[in-house]
């Protein structure tokens, strides 16, 4: 059930990985315009009544507005248990961590009590993600969701492949290649539209290159959702501390965290923040560390 809502997260981290080999190549060719049209005349019916049509236009009618066949042919051969995840528990990575869980120490402990999850464990997250707010993306979000819904037009995206070794007769690309497509169309209806109520430049929000933004790394729909204005500043920005810890804290107790949870519980609902093993076994290791040795400064002090 998970999956059919959120097919799949990708943290910044993985674009480190991705940078070695990933080439990004924009394709604005004449033919892909009636797909475009298309595609933007969908949008506009999908969000009547949400978003006016001028805000679409603008969009559509953008030189940013970039298509990118690569995400799409990344996304369907990304095999994510090959990620480094052992990087994260390098000491530096550590010593920062506990630094980070020092210096915000009241802000933490007003989350953890508010939500009842621990500030080790937000921290833990924050740290996978974005190493602490450091790499949050360089990747204008609109244009990876862009990317893979014009990426749904097998007119268009079979253009792209021959060399990629994906194949849309492999009946299991295939289906992949359908489900990414509709979900990434869902994810762009939701940028367009928190874009527009929060009276962003949709151009100016970058993220990973699988379309997660801000500090916690959210989906637009995650955003939507999970999002969370602790400064009451009537925004919620996940480029903003409070902001963005209260949203992982508010994720992860709306899934059902809770402190007592068994091990097993708490992996099961990392795994909705993002549905990997690895990273929910390195998420709960680094919450062990940061825990032991919080406990230790505390009985030094
Ligand atoms: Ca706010």
């Amino acid at each position: 059930m998970y999956f059919k809502r959120l097919p799949f997260k990708f943290s910044l981290f993985f674009l480190i990985f991705f940078l070695i080999n990933f080439n990004i190549q924009a394709k604005e060719e004449p033919f892909l315009i009636p797909y475009k049209d298309k595609l933007k005349n969908q949008i506009k019916k999908d969000l009547e009544g949400l978003v006016p049509e001028d805000y679409i236009e603008t969009i559509f009618s953008s030189p940013n507005l970039t298509y990118i066949p690569n995400i799409m042919i990344k996304s369907l051969i990304w095999k994510e248990e090959s990620l480094p995840y052992y990087q994260f528990l390098e000491p530096e990575r550590i010593e920062r961590a506990k630094n980070f869980m020092r210096e915000n120490k009241e802000l933490l402990e007003d989350i953890e009590f508010v939500f009842e999850v621990e500030k080790e464990i937000i921290t833990s997250i924050f740290l996978v993600e974005t190493d602490l707010g450091r790499n949050t993306g360089s990747f204008p979000v609109i244009n990876v969701f862009y990317s893979l819904a014009l990426s749904g037009e097998k007119e268009v995206f079979k253009n792209f492949i021959d060399s990629s070794g994906v194949s849309l007769l492999d009946e299991a690309i295939k289906n992949k290649w359908e489900k990414r497509s509709k979900w990434g169309y869902k994810e762009l209806l939701y940028f367009i539209q928190i874009s527009y109520q929060n009276n962003w430049d949709p151009f100016s929000i970058k993220g990973s290159i699988f379309g997660a933004f801000g500090y916690p790394q959210f989906l637009p729909r995650s955003y939507l959702i999970y999002g969370y204005d602790w400064d009451r500043d009537g925004k919620v920005d996940l480029y903003n501390l409070s902001d963005a810890l209260a949203s992982i804290a508010n994720y992860l107790k709306k899934e059902g965290y809770k402190k007592e949870s068994s091990l097993e519980e708490k992996k099961r609902i990392i795994m909705k923040y993002n549905i990997s093993v690895p990273y929910a076994n390195t998420v709960l290791n680094i919450t062990k560390i940061l825990k032991n040795e919080t406990s230790i400064n505390f009985d030094n002090r």
